[in-house]
């Protein structure tokens, strides 16, 4: 799944793609370079961001969305707002990826249950400005425990509003409401999640973790593009320990990390099943 914000602030690419034209063209790149979805949203969750008002976010998603859904690409919306996720069905896209699961606005998952879409419920605890309070794991179990239950009562709550069981994608949410330690733990033990018995996405490209394990040595973290060799090695542990999809920035070396990874698992592999759900 490639990225595509087209927002004035996200953290590894904001800016770059707020104007349509520019969002389209690097969607198309990202097609190029092999991407199964494009994953385009219009609200930054870096920790700490503002939200957009709705009209400034469906004005960033919908022509681009229109556009690649157009020429044929399979299309993911991010988004947390029923409203932007109806718009953007209509225009084409056939993913919904709410990283909050269906918490921010409920009315999300009658949309997409009506719409015959697919869902990605990420786990979720709060929005950006204030999910550093709430990245406290202190029950047994720890962090995987927590998010394992936590996703199960989204489940739970999606399959209630009508969205099919066989449309339910999870994601451990990095970062949301995680400190660095979260999520290596969240990575190092991905079973209890694949468990839950839905497909897993997850997303670590470019993510703050990276950039504080490869900090120099005055402790500034590794900018945002150079944190992809470590991703590479966190892509090949994904697809060995059964991800289903992983959200990537960098598509031409999220290839070349899963097609090593392949080779690795099984000289004979077929390619992956590349077909969305
Ligand atoms: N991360 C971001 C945004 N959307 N969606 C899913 N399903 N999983 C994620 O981990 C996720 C997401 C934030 O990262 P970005 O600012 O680099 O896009």
């Amino acid at each position: 799944m490639g990225v595509v914000n087209v927002t004035p602030d996200s953290f590894s690419d904001g800016g770059r793609y707020v104007e349509p034209a520019a969002a389209v063209a690097h969607g198309r790149r990202l097609l190029a370079d092999g991407a199964d979805v494009l994953d385009i949203g219009g609200e930054s969750t870096r920790p700490g961001a503002t939200r957009p008002l709705v009209a400034e976010e469906l004005a960033r998603v919908v022509p681009v969305i229109a556009a690649l859904a157009a020429e044929g690409a399979v299309v993911s919306v991010d988004t947390m707002r029923a409203e932007v996720a109806a718009a953007a069905l209509e225009a084409g896209a056939v993913i919904v990826n709410d990283v909050s699961g269906g918490l921010a606005d409920p009315e999300i998952l009658t949309v997409t249950a009506a719409a015959g879409a697919t869902y990605v419920a990420m786990h979720w605890r709060a929005h950006a400005d204030h999910m550093r309070d709430f990245a406290v794991y202190d029950g047994p179990g720890g962090v995987v425990a927590a998010v394992c239950e936590e996703l199960e009562e989204r489940v739970e709550a999606i399959r209630a509003a009508g969205v099919a069981d066989d449309r339910i994608v999870l994601d451990p949410g990095l970062g949301f409401a995680k400190r660095g330690e979260h999520n290596w733990e969240l990575l190092r033990d991905l079973d209890p999640v694949l468990a839950l018995g839905h497909p897993v996405l997850v997303g670590a490209s470019r993510k703050s973790f990276l950039g504080a394990l490869l900090a120099g040595p005055d402790g500034a973290p590794r900018e945002p593009e150079g944190r992809e060799h470590a991703h590479a090695v966190v892509l090949a542990h994904l697809a060995g320990a059964g991800a289903w999809g992983v959200r990537v920035h960098d598509v031409r070396s999220a290839r070349d990390a899963l097609a090593a990874a392949r080779m690795l698992r099984a000289p004979s592999a077929q390619p992956d099943d590349r077909s969305p759900v």
